[in-house]
């Protein structure tokens, strides 16, 4: 994965695990952590520009230090101990007053502040939704194996921050009411015109496009749920939306997705069904890609639809 992509999904992350509240699991913000410290992943720094040495500046704050240059990175104090703050962005580091950062692998400084005792650890995006990654936290991390995580969350699918968001579209993949006109009024005429060219989608099948004007993610995938019906075949066609959805995910490198509960809306699946069918389909699709860390949210517009995933997970227990 590119370097600014392993940011971005480390701040989706957090977003998403400030969006959970109390309930909300750190796996997900660990597994990008984890795949950050593994691939160079890097973080802005503030420090002290050094009186009268030239620095190489790439963009306005923003300076590059030649090996052997030596800093003083900021602190921010707690008491007679201290943290770093560090950004993983400009846009970050602008939401609060101007400083000069310099770029540092995340790794290299946890190593640099790994034997200090007076530093309590770093505070990533502190203008922003932060996140302490204390020395505690690091011992967790590291004690944490990466893996797909699923996380239940009370909130609409477009308000969560992911590589790819689920619509549950119609066979026109057209537009339409529900979820649909929703994705479809916020991202705007351009993915209608990529839809067009689709030649639409079979129920229990998939489709990805991008995402336009929502910022918050990559890519929209859209699958097409079965109207109930009652029938045995609702639940294999429910449960292979889940499926092939994932699949366009894993194949599109995304490392986090958000869906809807598919066929819950206008075409009438029963809340409780569906939840089940959700579940173990997602279930058996991780069991079948044991090597994947996805980052797995299942969004409730509605508190009905909460209540049932919570239902569906405490009987699966
Ligand atoms: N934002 C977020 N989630 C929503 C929104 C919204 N504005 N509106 C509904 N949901 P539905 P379906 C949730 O009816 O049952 C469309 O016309 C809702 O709570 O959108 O699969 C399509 O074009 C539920 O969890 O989809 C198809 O013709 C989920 O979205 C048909 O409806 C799905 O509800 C598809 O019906």
């Amino acid at each position: 994965m590119e370097k600014d992509n392993l940011t971005k999904e480390f701040e989706r992350a957090v977003f998403n695990w400030y969006l959970g509240g109390d309930e909300a699991s750190l796996d997900p913000v660990f597994n990008c952590l984890r795949e950050g410290l593994a691939n160079e992943m890097e973080v802005l720094v503030p420090f002290a520009v050094p009186d009268g040495q030239a620095l190489k500046q790439t963009e306005e704050d923003v300076y590059i230090l030649e090996p052997g240059t030596s800093v003083n990175f900021m602190h921010i104090d707690e008491g007679d101990r201290f943290v770093v703050p560090v950004f993983t962005s400009v846009a970050e580091m602008r939401k609060g007053e101007t400083i000069a950062v310099t770029p540092v692998q995340l790794a290299v400084l946890l190593d640099i502040f790994q034997d200090r005792e007076e530093c309590n650890g770093l505070v990533i995006n502190p203008w922003g939704k932060n996140f302490l990654l204390s020395k505690r936290i690091q011992g967790m991390l590291e004690a944490y194996t990466p893996q797909s995580r699923i996380q239940v969350l009370q909130n609409g699918v477009l308000n969560v921050h992911v590589s790819a968001i689920v619509n549950a579209a119609n066979t026109s993949l057209l537009g339409g009411g529900g979820v649909d006109g929703a994705i479809h009024r916020a991202a705007g005429r351009n993915l209608l015109e990529e839809c067009r060219k689709l030649n639409g989608c079979e129920t229990g099948e998939a489709k990805i496009t991008g995402a336009y004007e929502i910022k918050n993610a990559d890519h929209i995938i859209h699958t097409v749920g079965p109207v109930y019906s009652g029938k045995d075949e609702d639940a294999k066609l429910l449960a292979s939306c889940y499926f092939k959805s994932l699949d366009l995910a894993q194949e599109n490198g995304c490392r986090s997705i958000a869906f809807p509960g598919i066929s819950t809306g206008v075409y009438g699946y029963p809340l409780d069904e569906a939840a089940s069918v959700a579940l173990e389909a997602i279930a058996a699709w991780l069991g079948s890609h044991p090597d994947a860390v996805m980052n797995i949210y299942l969004c409730c517009f509605k508190k009905d639809e909460y209540e049932s995933y919570m239902r569906a997970l405490s009987s699966a227990e």
